[in-house]
């Protein structure tokens, strides 16, 4: 029986940290689905929109030997529905989100794994800016 992984995120101006989570999210079955979040939910979360658009994030995502499906996530509160179209075993998240899925363990198991150290999109944003 074939396991379906799925992992959610913005994945903007991409980097090794983002690498990391989707090879290590791809190792806990044989079929990786990765979520990306739409220009408007990011734009609703956080007041800006990401640096590249949703179609340039979904284009890096989907190249990536991992990853086998691309969707564009359009709202946090439609996971339980995405997990279900997509017929999901696992979800895989970083811990920066630890506990905030639980409420899936009854559909999926649900799996924190610990972020890739000292890298984000942030600091990237600030790094780049200030120099
Ligand atoms: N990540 C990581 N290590 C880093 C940076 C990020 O492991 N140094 C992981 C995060 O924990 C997350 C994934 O990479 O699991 C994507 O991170 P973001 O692009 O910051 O995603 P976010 O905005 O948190 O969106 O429905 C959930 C949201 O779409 C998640």
């Amino acid at each position: 029986m074939s396991r379906t992984v799925m992992t959610f995120g913005t994945f903007d101006v991409f980097h090794v940290g983002h690498l990391r989570i989707i090879e290590r999210a791809a190792s806990f079955g044989d079929r990786l689905v990765v979520g990306v979040s739409a220009d408007e939910l990011n734009f609703k979360k956080k007041q800006r929109y990401p640096v590249f658009t949703q179609d340039e994030r979904v284009a890096i995502i989907a190249a990536l030997k991992p990853v086998d499906e691309v969707f564009v996530e359009e709202s946090l509160e439609l996971k339980r529905h995405y997990l279900q179209e997509y017929a999901a075993d696992v979800l895989v998240m970083g811990d920066d989100w630890a506990g905030r899925f639980d409420e899936f363990k009854d559909l999926v198991e649900v799996v924190y794994l610990p972020r890739t150290p000292a890298i984000s999109t942030t600091a990237l944003i600030e790094k780049i800016s200030g120099a």
